[in-house]
């Protein structure tokens, strides 16, 4: 199936962008319409391949406090396209990569060697790498730090503290300028953190939760990926995958199923709405499960964003379809496929109907979330980001992760002091782009969204929020529980590689006792060399 020609709208949204962001040549608009080149007898129909999911990978070894990971970040064959070859990056060789399930109150010990070639084959740049757990409260030296890389034939340690409430995070590549090319060629990954009280509750679980990675992809002639951002403004597929499989049919029992859904494509959004327009209910956001659930026929997700969702499969007939279709959203380029994501075929009667309700039997998930208790009358300070591209490049209150370098990794953009409550505006100045905007190691309560409240399904911990075309958020945060030097920047990944990507620094009572060596003196070292195998 070839991908339609860009409609006139399209054309004309793409010239507007490239006059206003990047002298976009003509051509490029042009070629734009048919993203992949493969021949188009090569790409699956839709709702054919089977849906899989990632492998949850086990432990090297265990003691009472710690499970021991090893994780090798290399050069993989995927068969996404049937009877094509992909060459992928992948953490272990696969992508998305394998899934680590790790318990509250028990530490992750990550050995991540990169395995990677010196040169991307293709693309020629130095494969180096840095990992980030999106999710997780780390400490700075442990954070995936852009700059703080792990060249090829180089290992890292990271240490997870896991002492936050169940959730769904990821650990994805962040290493500087390449985040994208890597995440793209396949480094990402679910990281599923659980805990007593999301195990008591009555929601979905096992055989009846999966994750649903959102990626987008476009393949060359010989089955290779091509990366075209764009002018660094967006890559965007014509090819959607869900754990790696594109447009996978899941076949589904008459009863409720939880999926763990991650948009880890570069660029594109997604508006997620069923076939059947029958609402959605959504438990779970970034941090974890809600206060209490909430419904939604359609659901918009930006990069990085998590969203655990239960849909009711119990009053569909047997052989019924049922699509998980997506909408679109404003300035993501759609192509003849790309409004469709995966479907559901229901078999028949559910063999268990355990845990088969969204909530306690109070409505409630989690009523302690601890983002979720946060009021406005309890920050100490306010603090306005602005997003935007000014003179040509992508800013954060006109400053570049260059910026950063440039100032041997001082130049902050907050001081927060440890443990107090902050309330931050964040406001995206342009009608052209939206900014999916991460804000590491704290969880946030988003109190506001032009002047109205947020949307409903957004009542939840969260991370990464949307920060939509002339869009204004206001966010709650309690800033710790460790000190120093975090990023926050764009989730569109061109956009975050150049170079829209900025830093805070959380500090002890007197100004400056942040600067602890250990805790937060970026780029922390020099990673060791891989030892002889
Ligand atoms: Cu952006």
């Amino acid at each position: 199936m070839t991908a339609h020609a860009l409609n006139r709208r399209d054309l004309l949204k793409l010239s507007a962008l490239g006059a206003a962001a990047v002298a976009l040549p003509l051509e490029r608009v042009v070629s734009a319409k048919s993203a992949s080149r493969i021949a188009s007898s090569k790409l699956p129909r839709p709702y054919t391949l089977p849906f899989k999911v990632p492998p949850v990978i086990k432990p090297v070894r265990s003691d009472a406090t710690t499970d021991y990971y090893h994780i090798a970040q290399r050069t993989g064959v995927a068969e996404i396209l049937p009877g094509v070859k992909t060459p992928v990056f992948g953490y272990e060789g696969i992508s998305p990569g394998p899934t680590i399930r790790a318990t509250r109150g028990r530490e992750v010990v990550l050995r991540m060697t990169n395995e990677l070639p010196a040169r991307h084959p293709r693309w020629g740049y130095e494969a180096w790498t840095s990992c980030h757990l999106h999710g997780s409260a780390s400490l700075p030296q442990y954070d995936g730090y852009a700059s703080d890389i792990t060249r090829p034939g180089q290992v890292k340690t990271y240490r997870y503290p896991n002492t936050q409430d169940a959730r769904t995070l990821w650990y994805h590549d962040h290493g500087v300028h390449h985040t994208a090319e890597n995440a793209y060629m396949g480094l990402a990954a679910q990281y599923h953190l659980v805990d007593p009280l999301e195990q008591s509750l009555p929601i979905p679980k096992g055989d009846y939760e999966a994750p649903l990675i959102l990626t987008d992809k476009i393949f060359n002639s010989n089955g290779e990926f091509i990366y075209d951002d764009n002018g660094h403004s967006g890559l965007y597929g014509d090819v959607i995958l869900v754990n790696g499989v594109p447009w996978p049919l899941m076949k589904v029992e008459q009863r409720k199923y939880r999926f763990r859904v991650l948009n880890a494509s570069l660029a594109r959004g997604f508006r997620l709405q069923l076939s059947t327009r029958d609402p959605m209910t959504v438990i779970g956001t970034d941090g974890g499960l809600m206060v209490r659930p909430q419904t939604t026929a359609q659901l918009r997700l930006g990069m990085a964003e998590r969203y655990e969702i239960v849909i009711d499969f119990a009053k569909y007939k047997p052989g019924q379809r049922v699509e998980l279709r997506n909408l679109g959203v404003k300035n993501s380029v759609d192509y003849d496929n790309t409004g469709k994501i995966m479907a559901f075929e229901v078999t028949g009667p559910a063999k268990s109907l355990a845990d088969n309700a969204v909530s306690d039997p109070d409505g409630l998930l989690n009523p302690q979330a601890p983002a979720m208790d946060l009021a406005p009358a309890m920050a100490v300070q306010k603090r306005k980001l602005e997003v935007e591209r000014k003179n040509g490049q992508w800013v954060i209150s006109g400053t570049t992760w260059a910026d950063v370098v440039k100032s041997d990794y001082r130049k902050v953009v907050a001081k927060p002091k440890l443990d107090t409550v902050e309330q931050w505006e964040i406001v995206n100045k342009s009608g052209g782009w939206f900014h999916p905007v991460h804000i590491h190691l704290v969880d946030f309560k988003i109190i506001e969204r032009n002047g109205k409240a947020p949307f409903n399904y957004e009542l939840g911990p969260k991370d990464v929020v949307y920060v939509g075309e002339n869009e204004t958020v206001k966010v709650l945060a309690r800033f710790g529980p460790h000190k120093g030097r975090y990023m926050i920047h764009c989730h569109n990944l061109p956009h975050e590689d150049h170079d829209m990507m900025t830093q805070f620094e959380v500090v002890g009572d007197s100004e400056g006792e942040g600067d602890d060596p250990i805790t937060s003196a970026p780029p922390y070292g020099i990673p060791d060399p891989l030892p002889d195998l």
